[in-house]
């Protein structure tokens, strides 16, 4: 067994999970917040078996597109008068760890 970790967009995470569902896929999705941007993003934790890992990467590949998002940086040490500056980084399409799973139980 293994455990799919997926950080998808919040824009791509119904149909993801939807698609997921509909192949009988057993997640939980956890509202988070990407360290760096400090924005809102979804984490799957995905539990299935060996041989469904492909296509549940499949899945998270096929619905989730990479996108640039702002990157809001006060320039200047923050002195408005000087104004802001605003840069994009390009985030996604997912990023997914899979770790082996050494024990499950339902109780
Ligand atoms: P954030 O940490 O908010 O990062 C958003 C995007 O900013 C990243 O997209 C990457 O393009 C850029 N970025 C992140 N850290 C950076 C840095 N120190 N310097 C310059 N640019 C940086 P993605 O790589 O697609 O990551 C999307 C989200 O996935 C991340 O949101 C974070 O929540 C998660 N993530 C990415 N790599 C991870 C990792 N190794 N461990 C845990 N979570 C990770």
């Amino acid at each position: 067994m293994k455990m799919i970790t997926a950080i998808v967009n919040k824009r791509d995470a119904g149909e993801v999970c939807d698609a997921l569902s509909a192949e009988k896929f057993s997640f939980t999705k956890m509202a988070t917040t990407g360290g760096f941007l400090q924005s809102g993003n979804v984490t799957l934790l995905i539990g299935t078996e060996d041989e469904k890992v492909d296509l549940a990467l499949e899945i998270i590949r096929k619905h989730c597109a990479q996108r640039m998002e702002p990157m809001p940086s006060i320039i200047n040490a923050g002195v408005p008068a000087f104004g802001y500056h605003q840069t994009e980084v390009l985030v996604g399409g997912a990023i997914v760890f899979v770790s082996p799973v050494e024990r499950f139980e339902k109780m």
